[in-house]
């Protein structure tokens, strides 16, 4: 099998986590170009929506998005990271970390294409920052015991989107007032699998 993905992805970093933490041998890395103004061909062949990562597999279709494929994964290697005793918890940590990341990855790209042109909104940028605000609020508040609990695929994606807003909008200074959830990201960014896929 083949991930297309490439190194800064929050989304493609999830996947390659899980690929490290199971240490699954039959992934091979791929990194592609993946852009909202036009990704390569072959990530348009793999995804019709243009967007990284995509698990392309010899034996069946491929299959995305980021969510789906580190269940797969974690099946593909035994499971472990989406306990059910606690399914609808870690789902909905996932689900977040996720919705972070969209947040964050549409800052990006409204500093940087409609930037080129001149049409960035603030007031926009500001409002999807606070939804990223709003979420890490909830965590530091109430949602530490998940987290600092045995390693689950909710922690892992939570890790994995921190660490690209350290990397795209480390400004807005998310650690601030947040001392709990600095310090479990402080202790995860030293796992092997996260350490391993950080973002240059
Ligand atoms: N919901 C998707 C989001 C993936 C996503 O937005 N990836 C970005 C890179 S970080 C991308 O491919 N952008 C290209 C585009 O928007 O066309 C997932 O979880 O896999």
């Amino acid at each position: 099998m083949q991930l297309y993905s490439s190194p800064a992805s929050p989304f493609a970093r999830k996947c390659r986590a899980v690929i490290l933490e199971h240490r699954i041998a039959d992934v091979e890395i791929r990194d592609v170009s993946a852009s909202p103004m036009g990704g390569e061909a072959a990530l348009n062949a793999a995804n019709p929506t243009g967007k990284i990562p995509v698990l392309v597999r010899e034996d069946g279709p491929a299959v995305y998005d980021s969510r789906v494929i580190t269940r797969f994964l974690d099946a593909h290697a035994g499971g472990g990271l989406y306990p059910e005793g606690r399914i609808w918890d870690v789902l909905t940590l996932e689900a977040n970390a996720d919705a972070i990341m969209e947040a964050a990855v549409g800052m990006t790209y409204e500093q940087r294409f409609r930037g080129e042109k001149g049409l960035v909104w603030d007031e926009w940028l500001d409002k999807q920052w606070a939804k990223v605000a709003r979420s890490l609020d909830v965590l530091e508040a109430r949602g530490m015991p998940l987290l600092r609990g045995p390693l689950n695929m909710g922690a892992l994606g939570m890790a994995c989107a921190l660490g690209y807003l350290d990397l795209r909008h480390d400004a807005r200074g998310w650690r601030d007032g947040r001392p709990q959830l600095s310090a479990w990201e402080a202790d995860m960014r030293e796992r092997q699998c996260l350490a391993e896929t950080a973002p240059a």
